[in-house]
């Protein structure tokens, strides 16, 4: 259980850092040496379209993946999309979707009145002040270690999911309509959520509503919103806006910022940075499909650097198991070549570790949660 009822050290907001123009960062932000990020200079990117795809790139993309096909009738097309989206979660744990069915209009609308949020004084946000028990409303660092080094992010977190969690008084009054937006954009992306939910159970060849059932079934799925405020930062080569690590939930959609990137993903020894196209939102495998795939998908290590020149506005939204079930390996995909190899754990009791220590890579935790026969 966490025990720390309050932040270790004062909160200090990174905006009003940022906005002070101060031109080196406090040292609390400051990453040891071979913790830094190695390529900061490319975070602002002019939008390419769906057409371009992967080629003609001097640089390599996560696949992007047309949804289209899934809304007609064509069998082909649909049959097309899985395979796309079945290749994408075993070989990259992340990919690009356009024509998925959420609104435009609210994406840009839900970016927009959430910059607007941010962009208000500083008592007009300190009123949704988080606290670390349950992260809701407006933060500022992950985890509660005493001297951590922190990221160069604000943040507002809120649930959406299932119904009974979301407490509307606790979300943003002002820009006045942010509040029904917030609940537009959400109902969109939980749809869209199940959608690619059913594809991953049908292409690991179980049951279509295999892994929906596994997350308690539509009306007690969760789901977190996070948006998170990076401001520009006079040292981006010191500093991340969020360190690495993986999801603890399902799986993630990602409204990225419309012009400045930031996001990169761990290949091998490498880290991509994320070219986002119009219109699309990034979707991740989580840390509870890597155990219920027994592995097959994996939730890829990921972290955001910093820009010196603007500020980067994103929002993930969170669509994770219903917190107190237990998630296990899919007997069918546990065999006498590859065991289960996770043991079962709530969602709630895995979360603790990460909103105990922040984001901290991966493997350790991955690790501590390895079945003790392997
Ligand atoms: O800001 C981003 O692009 C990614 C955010 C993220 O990784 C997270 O909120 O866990």
């Amino acid at each position: 259980m966490i025990t720390c009822h309050a932040w270790p050290e004062p909160v200090v907001r990174v905006q009003s850092l940022a906005q002070s123009g101060l031109s080196s960062i406090p040292t609390c932000y400051i990453k040891p040496h071979s913790q830094r990020p190695t390529n900061v200079n490319t975070t602002t990117f002019v939008p390419n379209n769906v057409s371009s795809q992967n080629d003609n790139h001097d640089t390599i993309n996560i696949p992007i993946i047309d949804l289209q096909g899934l809304y007609g009738e064509d069998q082909t097309l649909h049959e097309e999309v899985l395979r796309r989206v079945g290749e994408a979660c075993k070989e990259w744990g992340f990919f690009q979707v356009v024509n998925h069915g959420v609104s435009h209009e609210l994406m840009k609308s839900s970016r927009e009145l959430w910059r607007e949020f941010f962009n208000q004084p500083l008592e007009e946000k300190e009123v949704y002040a988080n606290d670390p028990i349950t992260y809701e409303g407006y933060g500022s660092r992950l985890g509660v270690k005493k001297g951590a080094i922190l990221d160069w992010t604000d943040y507002f977190f809120l649930h959406y999911m299932p119904p009974s969690l979301r407490n509307q008084a606790k979300w943003p009054s002002i820009p006045h309509s942010l509040r029904k937006v917030i609940n537009e954009y959400g109902e969109e992306v939980v749809k869209l959520g199940g959608k690619v939910l059913k594809m991953m159970s049908t292409n690991l060849g179980l049951k279509e509503d295999y892994l929906m059932k596994a997350f308690g079934g539509e009306n007690e799925v969760g789901g977190c919103l996070r948006v998170c405020f990076y401001p520009k930062c006079p040292q981006p080569d010191l500093t991340f806006g969020l360190s690495s690590h993986s999801d603890p939930g399902g799986m993630t959609i990602l409204l990225p910022d419309d012009f400045v990137s930031g996001l990169q993903i761990r290949r091998g020894n490498d880290w991509i940075t994320i070219n986002p196209i119009p219109n699309a939102l990034v979707i991740n495998i989580a840390d509870q499909i890597q155990v219920l795939s027994n592995a097959i998908y994996k939730s890829i290590e990921h972290r955001v650097i910093v820009n010196p020149n603007q500020d980067r506005i994103s929002l993930a939204f969170f669509y994770n198991p219903k917190s107190d079930l237990l998630i296990e390996p899919a007997k069918e995909l546990v065999t006498n070549e590859k065991p289960a190899l996770y043991s079962p754990m709530t969602f709630d009791e895995y979360r603790l570790y990460i909103r105990t220590k922040g984001p901290c890579g991966k493997a350790q935790i991955m690790e501590s949660f390895k079945h003790d026969s392997n």
